[in-house]
């Protein structure tokens, strides 16, 4: 009898045995498809990937049936480079179907935010801005322009298109104009985090002293996108005006950079944007505690984190132009430029 016992024992020992393994392996399992799936609703370096989930950047459904002229693989644009080494399209004038873009992005009903800083005297470029915007940015789709300003009752009335819309928020003026444009940043940081989420797709951040000349739509969404400064994109990257100082967070070592990047205009999907205006105001700041004000304020930490952080889109500066300049031949189309002013007569401070 102590010999049955003792067999029964066993048997039930090694059953448990068997038990445990085949629930461990199970739970494994579990766990990785648990992870996978997480790991693709969060993309790297985003808070939250909700955009992602939802697909716009990814899924390009074209309308059944949609005739458009047939593309060529071998004939396009040869005067200009129209991919980055990432294998980012740089998107120029001739290397797009607009119709082809718009009829795609419009079954997936998306929104765009942009905002536009007018604090004191460039209040004075806010309506040539918002009136070009309604001729030529996203024409028929669903945009919510976020204006800044300290003169919220010298905000003009502009008739916008049905689906358009204004949003003004007062912000505090400033003696210096460097403070200004570089506290964009955390405005920007927080109107994501406060009033975005969950209501839009894609953000655009420009300068508000510049108006638009043509077509700026669907072409440009991307993931995370920069314009092409157009001062220096004939540059050696050692022209380039990054920050030299090793002691700032936006020090771009010599020989690196890939090409100088606008402060006056980026953009991407909302989750993108929060993330660079988020480590570009942050890293602002902690040099602001040691002192140390970079070359060209938000637009050198701008250029150092796409550095790293390479934008899934390039924008040729069609997409910000300067009106002082003569446009170059590979440039066949300004779409969106800056004005001539008159910086003494406008900033608070020289
Ligand atoms: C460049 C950039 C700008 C910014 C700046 C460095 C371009 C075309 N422009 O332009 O984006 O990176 O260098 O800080 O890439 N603003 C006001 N009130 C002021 C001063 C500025 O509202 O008193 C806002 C306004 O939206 C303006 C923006 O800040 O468009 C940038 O200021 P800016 O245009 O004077 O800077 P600028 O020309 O040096």
């Amino acid at each position: 009898m102590p010999f049955l016992n003792c067999k029964i024992l066993s048997t039930i020992l090694m059953l448990t045995l068997i038990l445990g393994v085949l629930y461990c392996y199970i739970f494994q399992s579990y766990r990785v498809v648990v992870s996978f799936e997480k790991t693709e609703e969060t993309p790297v370096g985003s808070s939250s990937g909700k955009s992602l989930v939802r697909g716009h950047d990814f899924n390009l459904v074209a309308p059944n049936h949609l005739q458009y002229k047939q593309p060529s693989i071998i004939h396009g644009r040869t005067d200009v480079v129209t991919v980055t080494p990432w294998l980012a399209p740089v998107v120029w004038e001739g290397t797009f179907n607009p119709v082809l873009l718009d009829s795609i992005y419009k079954q997936k009903n998306i929104s765009i935010a942009v905002t536009v800083f007018a604090v004191g005297k460039y209040i004075m470029f806010l309506k040539n801005f918002l009136e070009t915007a309604e001729q030529h940015f996203f024409v028929g789709f669903k945009v919510h322009v976020y204006v800044f300003t300290d003169r919220p009752k010298e905000v003009p009335e502009v008739k916008m298109a049905a689906g358009r819309k204004l949003i003004v928020s007062s912000v505090p003026s400033s003696n210096r104009w460097q403070e200004i444009s570089a506290r964009r940043m955390e405005l920007i940081q927080i109107l994501i985090e406060e009033k975005l989420q969950n209501y839009t797709d894609y953000i655009f951040c420009l300068d508000v002293d510049s108006k638009f000349h043509g077509r700026w739509g669907t072409e440009s969404l991307g993931r995370l996108v920069a314009v092409i400064h157009p001062g220096y994109y004939r540059d050696d990257r050692s022209k380039f005006p990054y920050e030299r100082r090793p002691a700032s967070r936006a020090y771009v070592a010599p020989g690196e950079g890939d090409f100088y990047y606008c402060g006056g205009a980026f953009g991407g999907l909302l989750q993108e944007v929060h993330m660079l205006a988020k480590t570009c105001r942050s890293n602002f700041e902690a040099d602001a505690r040691e002192g140390i004000e970079a070359a060209w304020q938000e637009e050198s930490h701008l250029n150092s984190y796409m550095w790293v952080n390479k934008p899934s889109k390039v924008l040729s500066p069609e997409y910000l132009w300067q009106d002082f300049k003569a446009r170059n031949p590979e440039v066949h189309i300004i779409r969106f430029s800056g004005v001539v002013k008159n910086y003494a007569e406008i900033r608070p401070n020289v």
